[in-house]
């Protein structure tokens, strides 16, 4: 489709016209970086009202428009890692008008739902589960003989969930059309942890690699071409294995390009024609700004993750009537371990969420953020356990069903003394008053999961729960230093 039938007048929005990813195909290229201003101007306007995942969204707002610029949706699949950065993706495909009801009762939802649009061909909530469920679509289309590409989007803390290397062990051998966008902007709700942190950051400050990298990115701009680009390629391929002694995705059978600047408009669609044509599965690395466009959420990633509405001008959110009974946890918890040493604190990358960033300013070497990892998490406590240390286990009971199996198998079954702290399972909805349990089907995935009444089935466990509506009552600390 030619980009110049777009109709828009210039005193209208660029995105008023925009109803299906065809009007934004038809939009002139050259004014696609106006489009991505509306599109952030827009997502602050409403999340300010609604609260929202503001920081992830405006970190892909390049990347979504060239996706769909490229791309052809319900035809072709985008699957979305976690899917809390789907919103732009929202805006792109018809859903502009009704925005202003995210998370609201009855509005869009805070992911992506199979129901809520065609264009959703996934729905998530729960993060590592994009490239297994995208390699079932490419391997369903391989044997139907069907042409469609599947790209899957992920997060740089994707890579810390188990299940994302589950799916990485057997790309290769099932299919050769498969394309993996790794959206690395070095966050996870925190700062994101661990040896594949470090990895991709060494990837990315790679000074040669870098500049060799530039220089061939510019050899297939200004030449163009597919011979150009197989010797830019060629080029490339050397100075990587030149570099790192050893690729990661290469070896697990990935074709490994970038990283590149997930902000480029331009270099990101040149990027995806050329990576649709490729028969082997392929990785591109892109580097982005959580929060880009808007100061505050570049100051502070974690609050803009997700917060609740903000005042527009500064960003500041309404102080929560009362600390919250996760910072309660993480406070007492300290407390113990000033007394205690083999206390160790355990987050699955929600040091913030649980309360246990109190805990890690004081006890930094009796805490561990293991990364989006709860089974790993639960194991790795059951290990402590085992040596007559005390784990503290402290993971959303939503997030808990990840480590089911590890509660029933090696927690239980081995009698381990392992304490579960389970924020917003459904008996301590009331106990945030600033969030309160949602009465809608706002975010599908998160509030209230059962994950404690099924934990009751297979082993007598100490159960304490605070139960003031002030934290700060003696009953509730009673209650947790039984914990102790
Ligand atoms: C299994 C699971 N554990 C924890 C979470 C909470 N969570 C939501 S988004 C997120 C971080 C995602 O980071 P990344 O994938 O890098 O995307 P970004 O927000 O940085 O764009 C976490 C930990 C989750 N969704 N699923």
């Amino acid at each position: 489709m030619k980009p110049d039938s777009f109709e828009a007048s210039s005193r209208t929005r660029l995105l008023d016209a925009i109803n299906s990813p065809t009007d934004l195909k038809r939009l002139e290229e050259g004014r696609l970086p106006q489009l991505a201003q509306e599109i952030r101007d827009e997502l602050i306007t409403i999340l300010s009202q609604t609260g929202g995942h503001l920081g992830p969204n405006l970190g892909v707002v390049e990347l979504t428009i060239a996706l769909h610029r490229v791309f052809n949706t319900p035809k072709d699949k985008l699957v979305f890692d976690v899917s809390h950065q789907g919103y732009v993706h929202k805006l792109l495909t018809g859903r502009r008008d009704r925005f202003n009801t995210i998370r609201q009762y009855q509005g869009l939802n805070g992911f992506l739902l199979r129901s809520e649009s065609e264009h959703d061909c996934y729905g998530a909530g729960h993060a590592g589960t994009a490239l297994s469920a995208a390699l079932g679509m490419a391997v369903a289309r391989d044997r139907k003989g069907t042409k469609e590409n599947v790209v899957v989007v992920a997060g740089d803390a994707a890579f810390t969930c188990g299940t994302s290397y589950e799916a990485l062990n057997n790309v290769a051998e099932n299919t050769k059309r498969f394309i993996v966008v790794l959206n690395d902007n070095e966050w996870s709700i925190a700062k994101n942890v661990g040896a594949i942190a470090n990895y991709l950051n060494k990837l990315v400050t790679s000074d040669t690699y870098s500049h060799l990298h530039e220089k061939a990115a510019k050899f297939v701009e200004i030449i163009g071409g597919k011979y150009a680009q197989q010797l830019a390629h060629k080029v490339e391929e050397g100075v990587k294995h030149l570099v790192l002694p050893s690729v990661v995705f290469e070896d697990l059978g990935l074709r490994y390009y970038g990283p590149i600047d997930g902000h480029d408009i331009p270099l990101l669609i040149q990027t995806f024609e050329f990576l649709k044509r490729q028969n082997e599965p392929v990785l591109l690395h892109i580097i982005t700004q959580k929060g880009k466009g808007y100061a505050p959420a570049i100051a502070k990633p974690d609050k803009f993750h997700g917060l609740s509405k903000f005042k527009l001008e500064t960003g500041e959110t309404a102080a929560a009537p009362t600390p919250t009974y996760s910072e309660l946890l993480g406070q007492t918890l300290a407390k113990f371990a000033d007394q205690n040493n083999k206390i160790m604190a355990i987050t699955a990358a929600m040091p913030s969420g649980t309360g246990l960033f109190h805990f890690a300013a004081k006890h930094p070497s009796q805490y561990f953020d293991v990364g989006i990892a709860e089974e790993h998490a639960a194991l790795f406590a059951c290990g402590l356990a085992t040596q007559g240390f005390k784990p503290f286990l402290t993971i959303y009971s939503t997030f808990m069903q990840r480590a089911y199996d590890m509660l029933i198998h090696d927690i239980a079954l081995q009698n381990l003394n392992v304490a579960l702290c389970m924020d917003l399972s459904p008996r301590d909805r009331h106990r945030r008053k600033a969030q309160p349990a949602t009465k809608t089907a706002r975010d599908r995935k998160g509030r209230g999961s059962p994950t404690w009444p099924r934990c009751r089935t297979f082993r007598p466990w100490k159960y304490v729960r605070p139960c003031g509506g002030n934290i700060a009552s003696s009953q509730d600390r009673r209650h947790l230093s039984r914990l102790d």
